[in-house]
């Protein structure tokens, strides 16, 4: 059987889990709709999250439409979690874009559809709650094609909008109107349908709809649905037509295992479940496989059925499977790694230090927060030194609170957090080069290392070159020197990772058979900080880009916040009875914008933001403390610690 892999992505609180839990109920796998206010949904099955009435995480569940399995899996929407969004990304055949019929187009939706373009995933877009007061498709199909995508094709109209028996009433072949905007839009693609579009000949319906569906499965048009999750409009017609217009695969069993890992979560005994998709090949329970240099052992196949998880034997190319047995993180390949899991979306901007309560957890809250950067790794841990406190990377002020009640929840433990602040980055300012030479004290190594330090382009991040091949150094000894100049601009000048650099290796030699990769390994972040010196850093603070708008009479007050929160507003634009307002402003303040805003402006203000990049800091650049796994302190150390040192070989031996 044919699989599609499919996601359902969307801003927060769009509707994506009621979707998933009314598609599961057309496709006969439930037979009560459980619902997000009551709770009992699907898909979302943590406590918080049933709370909340949130998806924090990523979720399975399977059924069958029309000889395809289809796997659904729901992402959460709010920004915090992106992450989740980042690594079922790299799994999908095909995505459900869902955009609010009330709220239209938002930041994150934009975000979302540029993510699945970059990466080619076939994508139908979904207009959903027709069913509340003030829902405007047409404006939001105005929305779509404006700020998403043009290439769109809206496969039929909402009825009795705002009303609780808002309906979608599709297309149909004897649709004139609609088969001429199909042929004018699958022209583009198409020699036949643009000859006779040109031509002025009609084409009959099942020519136009065979060419809608290949590209839609080539992800060159969005085919646009519209209904309600909550009254189940427009939800057959889009389940109906989902496998014809989007890639189901059958992939290739026979070759070579070839997984990904896009979620990790932990069992009721600890255990580690591992949900992998297959691109090629197959894997068996009690298969032995290579993991990281270490040999593990497959102990559980489980696969997604009908809304349940069954054990199997094993699961083939296409699947998605959870497997048990296995010591693996997010984002690993299983087997020979699939295609390169690049990174998505923005790395989190912010940063905030964990405090247990009681003291005594420290060691119990660095474990418990090691599980859970297991399964969400851009939860990055840091130790700090001397004071030995703990800080996780944040996407907001969310994500923070998910965390605190997840660790009280699953480990018992209480903690405080200090205030949040931002993740700067350093870039080079100038250029510097540095040099040690082998056998000239005072350095302590037996190696030669040079290292030039230059300004890369913007956005371009840590570009390592080899300027030339130093006489017949061993292959592991130039990854010696790549692996440290790479941990070592961990942590720049003031503590904050270098990025958009260019380093080249200038110069490197050992002495065989003296010299062990580790001379050079240790001499490297010397040099390589010398250099930096020399260049000079300039510290940079993540930003955003916002776009508010506000009623006329609430611009004054908005542009006096904005000032305080040191953004930088461009002119404000009149649009009808409101404004709008774009520019910039720090991340570390747009949970206080965020908090202002709807005061200000009586709820009617609407605030979009998304990352924008970084920017130099204007006063005294921020410091960030060391942390124990930079190599530098280590290095340092090491300069210090007496070691015989021959100035010639002769005197070695
Ligand atoms: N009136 C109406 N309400 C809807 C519809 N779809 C969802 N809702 C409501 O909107 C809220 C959010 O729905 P969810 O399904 O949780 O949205 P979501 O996109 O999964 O949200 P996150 O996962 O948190 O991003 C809930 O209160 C739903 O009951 C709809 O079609 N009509
Ligand atoms: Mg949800």
């Amino acid at each position: 059987m044919r699989t599609l892999n499919l996601g359902i992505l969307a801003h927060v609180d769009a509707g994506k889990t009621s979707l998933t839990e009314r598609l599961l109920y057309a496709a006969g796998v439930i037979d009560r709709l459980g619902s997000v206010d009551g709770g009992n949904t699907q898909t979302d099955t943590m406590a918080l999250e049933r709370q909340r009435g949130i998806t924090i995480k990523a979720a399975v569940v399977s059924f069958v439409a029309h000889d395809v399995t289809i796997n659904l899996i729901d992402t959460p929407g709010h920004p915090d979690f992106i992450a989740e969004v980042e690594r079922v990304l790299n799994v999908l055949d095909g995505a459900v874009l869902v955009v609010s019929a009330v709220e239209g187009v938002q930041g994150q939706t934009r975000v979302l559809m540029r993510a699945l373009q970059r990466l080619g995933i076939p994508t139908l877009i979904f207009i959903n709650k027709l069913d509340r007061a003030g829902a405007d498709p047409d404006r939001v199909l105005a929305a779509i094609a404006r700020r998403l995508t043009p290439d769109i094709v809206p496969m039929g109209m909402g009825q009795g909008l705002g009303t609780a028996a808002a309906a979608f009433v599709p297309f149909g072949p004897d649709d004139r109107g609609f088969r001429e905007r199909l042929a004018e839009r699958l022209a583009e693609y198409d020699e036949t349908v643009l000859a006779a579009y040109v031509d002025n000949r009609s084409l009959a319906y099942d020519r136009l709809n065979d060419a809608l569906q290949r590209q839609s499965r080539a992800g060159l048009v969005h085919p646009v649905f519209m209904g309600s999750a909550i009254s189940g409009a427009g939800v057959e017609a889009l389940l109906e037509t989902l496998v014809e217009l989007l890639p189901a695969t059958v992939g290739d069993v026979e070759g070579p295992p070839s997984g990904t890992v896009f979620k990790v979560e932990r069992g009721l005994g600890g255990e580690k479940l591992a949900y992998v998709r297959m691109f090629s090949g197959a894997l068996h329970n009690r298969e032995r496989l290579q993991l990281g240099g270490d040999e593990a052992k497959v102990t559980g196949v489980e696969v997604f059925e009908r809304g349940a998880v069954v054990r199997r034997d094993r699961v083939v190319a296409g699947e998605i499977a959870r497997l048990r047995g296995l010591d693996v993180r997010i984002g690993d390949s299983i087997g020979t790694p699939p295609r390169r899991a690049a990174q998505h979306f923005a790395p989190p901007t912010l940063e905030t230090l964990v405090q247990p309560v009681r003291a005594a957890d420290r060691r119990a809250l660095w474990s418990a927060l090691g599980q859970l950067s297991e399964q969400d790794p851009l939860i990055n841990l840091r130790k700090d030194d001397s004071r030995q406190e703990i800080f996780v990377s944040l996407y907001g002020e969310v994500q923070k609170e998910v965390i605190e009640a997840t660790l009280i929840a699953e480990y018992g433990l209480a903690v405080a957090f200090r205030e949040t602040t931002m993740i700067c980055v350093e870039r080079p300012l100038g250029t510097g080069a540095a040099l040690e030479l082998i056998f000239k004290p005072p350095n302590p190594f037996l190696a030669t290392v040079g290292i030039r330090v230059e300004p890369g382009p913007i956005g371009s991040g840590l570009d390592i070159r080899l300027e030339a091949m130093f006489g017949a150094m061993p292959v592991a000894f130039y990854e010696a020197i790549e692996a440290a100049i790479d941990e070592t601009l961990g942590q720049g000048l003031m503590g904050w990772q270098v990025t958009d650099a260019v380093v080249s290796i200038t110069d490197a030699a050992q002495k065989a058979p003296m010299s062990a990769a580790g001379d050079l390994r240790n001499l490297t972040p010397l040099v390589l900080m010398e250099a930096l010196r020399l260049a000079d850093t300039v510290v940079c603070e993540p930003v955003h880009h916002f776009h508010i708008e506000v009623p006329s009479d609430a611009l004054a007050p908005a542009l006096s916040v904005l000032a305080r929160l040191d953004a930088q507003p461009g002119q404000p634009v009149p649009e009808g009875t409101s404004y709008r307002l774009e520019g910039e402003i720090a991340a570390a303040r747009v949970h206080e914008l965020q908090q202002v805003l709807p005061g200000l402006t009586h709820g009617e203000g609407a605030l979009e933001t998304s990352f924008a990049g970084y920017r130099p800091v204007t006063g005294a650049p921020p410091v960030r403390r060391r942390s124990d796994n930079n190599p530098l302190n280590r290095k340092q150390y090491l300069l210090h610690v007496q070691r015989r040192v021959p100035t010639s070989i002769g005197e070695e031996q």
